[in-house]
């Protein structure tokens, strides 16, 4: 479907807006080759079983299973470089100062592509931490060999506690972080334009962020290949890749 005119009014939302703020999921990192979560093809959990990786009960279970996974996605994600829907977000911060960037993502791609201080919902693959006591754990050198799925790895220990270390994301089951959520959530009331940019709208509590934006009178502009359940709410819908459409809203 040509979307030309779908990009031309989306490029007057950007344009006439005061705040803007940008909602990312998974998708804007596709194009970099990082495997979302839910693709029928690609996604990730088309291989891997959420419940047994990306769970505190999982861990527990497993801890060198879940951990050589997270490496494995880690070391993935250094080999990866922003592409331009990375690129094209951070370039309507630096035409619109105050556009906050709220990301589901634990990849690092946005502050690559020079967002300045992207919040993350769901954490970092960056920020390892103890299980036990929460204690910040400095990250693994490496991993330098090539990274074989399902690898197993032990974990670091933690130096305050000995108790195992684990990645600094949010498993299910676990609660957002509270200030990250709070700022986001207060950004998200704040604007008048949202862009929600490559997520699938179905985890709870970040897909309530662009009902937020909805509630508080915003118009909301989604990109997304295919429909998602944020069709409804949004002004316009953009079919396609990211990397493709969202700087065409700069043109
Ligand atoms: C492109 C593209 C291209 C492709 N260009 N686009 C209500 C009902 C039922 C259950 C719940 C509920 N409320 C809460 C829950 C439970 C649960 C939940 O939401 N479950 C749902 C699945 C139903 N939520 C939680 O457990 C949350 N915590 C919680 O509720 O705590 C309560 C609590 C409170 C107080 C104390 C204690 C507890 C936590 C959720 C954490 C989510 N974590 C994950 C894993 C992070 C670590 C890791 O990376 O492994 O976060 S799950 C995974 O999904 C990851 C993502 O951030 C998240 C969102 O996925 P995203 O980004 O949308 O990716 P996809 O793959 O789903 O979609 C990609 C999209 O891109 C697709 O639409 C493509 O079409 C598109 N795309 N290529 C643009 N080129
Ligand atoms: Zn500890």
């Amino acid at each position: 479907m040509d979307q030309s005119s779908a990009v031309r009014d989306a490029a007057a939302l950007l344009a006439g807006a005061r705040r803007v703020v940008i909602f990312t999921g998974a998708g804007v990192s596709a194009e970099s080759g990082i495997p979302t979560f839910r693709d029928a093809l690609t996604g990730l959990w088309q291989r891997f079983d959420a419940q047994s990786l990306a769970t505190p009960e999982a861990f527990r279970a497993d801890p060198a299973l879940v951990w050589g996974w997270y490496e494995w996605r880690r070391s993935a994600v250094g080999r990866a470089r922003p592409n331009p829907a990375h690129v094209a977000v951070a370039a309507v911060e630096a035409l619109r100062p105050g556009t906050v960037v709220i990301t589901q993502n634990v990849d690092d791609l946005h502050e690559r592509a020079g967002s300045a201080a992207p919040v993350h919902l769901h954490g970092s693959l960056f920020a390892p931490r103890c299980f036990d006591c929460g204690h910040p754990a400095p990250l693994p050198a490496g991993p330098a060999d090539e990274p074989v799925d399902g690898r197993r790895l032990d974990p670091p220990r933690c130096t305050a506690c000995a108790g195992p270390v684990r990645p600094g994301v949010v498993w299910f089951g676990e609660a957002l972080p509270e200030a990250s959520l709070r700022h986001a959530a207060d950004a998200a009331a704040a604007c008048d334009l949202m862009l929600t940019v490559g997520t699938s709208g179905l985890v709870y509590p970040a897909a309530e962020i662009p009902h937020l934006a909805v509630r508080a009178g915003a118009a909301v502009v989604q990109v997304n290949p295919v429909p998602t359940p944020l069709d409804p709410v949004a002004e316009v819908n953009l079919r396609g890749p990211a990397a493709q459409l969202l700087p065409r809203l700069l043109d």
